[in-house]
This record gives C-alpha cells, sequence and structure tokens, in this order.
C-alpha cells in the first residue's frame, strides 16, 4: 500500500523559512519591531473589474462605463519582477537590523473559486499581507474583507500561522461572510456602497495603540465590522474608536500614520479639525506635506492614491521606513527626531501597496495593555 503525503496549502512556506520566536505579540504600530512579514508580488493580479466587489474595493471612484474599460487578469511582468527586487531590497534592510522576515507561502492566485452565492474568476495577490490580518497582542485576526477575490488569500499565510499557534498565539477569524450581492448598494450617484448587512471590514481599515484601536469606517469597513471587533476586544480592555468622515474609500493607513507615542502623521487633505478622532486631539500633529508624484504608468488606474507615500513602516520610535521620492516628508520627520531609512517601491501605487501595507508586524516590542492616552 502506497501513502500519499498532502501537504497542506500554504504550510510549506519554504525551507529557509525562519522559526517564529514566540507567541505574536504587537499591539501598536511603532515600538521596536522584531518580527514581519513581507509580502510577495509573484502571481499578482487584478481580480475581474466587473464583479461588484472588486469596483467597490478597486474603482468606487468610477462609474459604471468607466469601469467598462478596467481589463482585469495577469500585471505586467515586469512590474511584478521589479517589485519582487524592491521587496527583496526590503527585506534584506529589515534583517540588517536585526529584524527576523518571514514571507507568504506561493499561492496561485489565477485559480477561480466559488461559493453558493458567486464565482469568483481569480484570487488577487499576497503584496499586502497587512490588509486582512490584524495583530492585537498575542491575538491573530482573521478579518471578513468584503472583496470575493480575496477570500482565500490568506492560504499563504497559514503556515505560519499554524507556527505562530503552536507557538502560545490566539488564533480567531471573524464570522466569514457571505458576501451576497445585497451587500453591495448603488448609491444615487450610481456608484457602489458598502452596506450593512453582514460585518465586513478589512484590517488595514485599523491602526494599533495600545488599548486603543482606530477603525476607518469606509467602503472598506462598514459599522456592523467595527461592532464585531468591539465585541471581541472590549471584553479585554480593548477601546475601538470608530474614524468616521475622514476618508470614503480603502484603508486608514495613508490617512493617519502612529509615528510614535504622542506624535501622529496626518493626511492634510483628509482630516481636519473636525474630524481628527478625539483621542489624537492631545498629540502633537504633523501635517503631510505634498506628496511627490513618482513611479510608475504601468495601468491607467492605480489601486492607490498618491498619499501612499505617507504609508510607511515604523520600525522604531525613532526610525521610520520611507519612500525615497518624499525628500519633504523625510525631512519633517527628521525635524521631529524620526531617523528615516528611504526604500523604494517602483510600482507601489499600481499594486495599491506601500511600506506599511506590504508587511505585518507580528512582533514589535512594547507589551499589549498600554494606555498611550491616559
Ligand atoms: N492601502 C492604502 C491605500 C490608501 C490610499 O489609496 O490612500
Amino acid at each position: 500500500m502506497t501513502t500519499t503525503t498532502v501537504q497542506p496549502v500554504g504550510a510549506d512556506y519554504g525551507t529557509d523559512a525562519p522559526a517564529v520566536g514566540g507567541p505574536v505579540s504587537s499591539a501598536d504600530e511603532f515600538s521596536t519591531l522584531r518580527e514581519v512579514v513581507v509580502g510577495r508580488a509573484s502571481g499578482a493580479r487584478i481580480p475581474n473589474p466587473q464583479d461588484i466587489s472588486t469596483w467597490l474595493a478597486l474603482y468606487s471612484h468610477l462609474d459604471s462605463k468607466q469601469l467598462a474599460g478596467i481589463e482585469g487578469g495577469e500585471l505586467p511582468a515586469y512590474v511584478l519582477e521589479e517589485t519582487e527586487e524592491d521587496l527583496e531590497v526590503l527585506v534584506e534592510s529589515l534583517r540588517g537590523l536585526g529584524v527576523v522576515v518571514h514571507r507568504p507561502a506561493d499561492v496561485d492566485h489565477a485559480r477561480p473559486f466559488s461559493t453558493p452565492h458567486w464565482e469568483s474568476t481569480s484570487g488577487m495577490y499576497s503584496y499586502c499581507p497587512r490588509d486582512l490580518t490584524l495583530i492585537v497582542g498575542d491575538t491573530i485576526i482573521e478579518t471578513p474583507s468584503s472583496v470575493r477575490a480575496r477570500y482565500h488569500e490568506l492560504d499563504g499565510l497559514r503556515g505560519l500561522f499554524h507556527r505562530y499557534l503552536r507557538a502560545g498565539s490566539r488564533w480567531v477569524s471573524a464570522p466569514k461572510p457571505q458576501l451576497r450581492d445585497e451587500l453591495y448598494e448603488i448609491g444615487a450617484d450610481k456608484l457602489p456602497a458598502l452596506g450593512e448587512l453582514e460585518p465586513a471590514f478589512e484590517a488595514a481599515n485599523v491602526l494599533r495603540c495600545g488599548l486603543d484601536l482606530f477603525y476607518q469606517v469606509s467602503s472598506s469597513g462598514n459599522e456592523f465590522g467595527r461592532i464585531w471587533l468591539e465585541s471581541l476586544l472590549a471584553p479585554r480592555g480593548y477601546r475601538v474608536h470608530p474614524v468616521r468622515d475622514v476618508y470614503p474609500f480603502t484603508h486608514l493607513d495613508s490617512t493617519i500614520s502612529l509615528i510614535r507615542p504622542g506624535l501622529v502623521l496626518l493626511n492634510p487633505e483628509r482630516v481636519t479639525e473636525d474630524n481628527i478622532p478625539d483621542a489624537l486631539r492631545r498629540w502633537d500633529r504633523l501635517w503631510c506635506p505634498p506628496m511627490r508624484q513618482v513611479g510608475s504608468h504601468a495601468t491607467a488606474q492605480p489601486l492607490s492614491s498618491p498619499w501612499l507615500g505617507m504609508n510607511l513602516l515604523m520600525v522604531a520610535p525613532d526610525l521610520a521606513i520611507v519612500d525615497a521620492a518624499q525628500h519633504e516628508l523625510i525631512a519633517a520627520l527628521e525635524r521631529h527626531g524620526v531617523g528615516v531609512l528611504p526604500h523604494t517601491l517602483r510600482h507601489g501605487q499600481v499594486l495599491g501597496g506601500g511600506f506599511h501595507c506590504v508587511t505585518l508586524d507580528t512582533v514589535r516590542d512594547a507589551p499589549a495593555g498600554i494606555d498611550y492616552f491616559a
């Protein structure tokens, strides 16, 4: 009799995969980084734009006529190759700082899949590990993305999460969303909007600051998602602050960046005296200088706004990884005592991810349970 060993999807994430040092332990955006996941560009693709959930997530500023001109499918090979090169440079830089770097396993994002309610012609990518997983202290939280094509995206991190689970982490998943057509609404402006039929949000809608979390209500995170997150975290002493009417589109991390306790970087086109989250009012504010528009025009409709330049990764409270082209922002950070390691993601806007998006910090120095607003 022959026996076959079936390797679970995502379990083999490379023979050179580093061991995890213990459970996940990351409760903020700025304390000294010890372990991190860096995404991969290989196999990245644009999901079917005609799917209502893709329209909402990636192109909700386009009307249906404009949408008809968008093509899904494979991205140009040079975009993926150059992005892999840029990510490798980032990995080496982080390793040079003594940070343990994990990478997602290879996932075939071209495979179609379906549920009883819909079919997706493909997945999307493993480029932004930040988007779908929220680490809160010792807990890995799989968030309920509203994007159908991303339903299986965490397969690439499953093997890593198994290791963290064995090392003592907790691991929970939000209720798996059904993502039926009824979740998506078409507004009076004939553009798509996220409804409230079930909890739906992405982890990158959230910023962590010890006991306080900021949750952006927008096209990538509904109120019901905030209620679910609060139901999980409030009994453990956390406060989930809704951030409303700040940015209606995808994610919070090009709008507010927490630099260190007491210092916040704010997007001047989105944050105002009226809508700044109350908890941040007592912090020093660094208004982000204008972004220098650089990088690739590989696709007609990039997945991020030019403000991706403020999507930075704090490696320590006094050290940031920032887009090398953003000279004014770099100078402003340095004036505030923050050193900068300049890096480049040539196709960051095309792929929809800067240095915060393409990383997922699994271990940082500061323990959970710190009240930074006491
Ligand atoms: N995931 C960050 C994208 C945010 C923005 O386009 O401004």
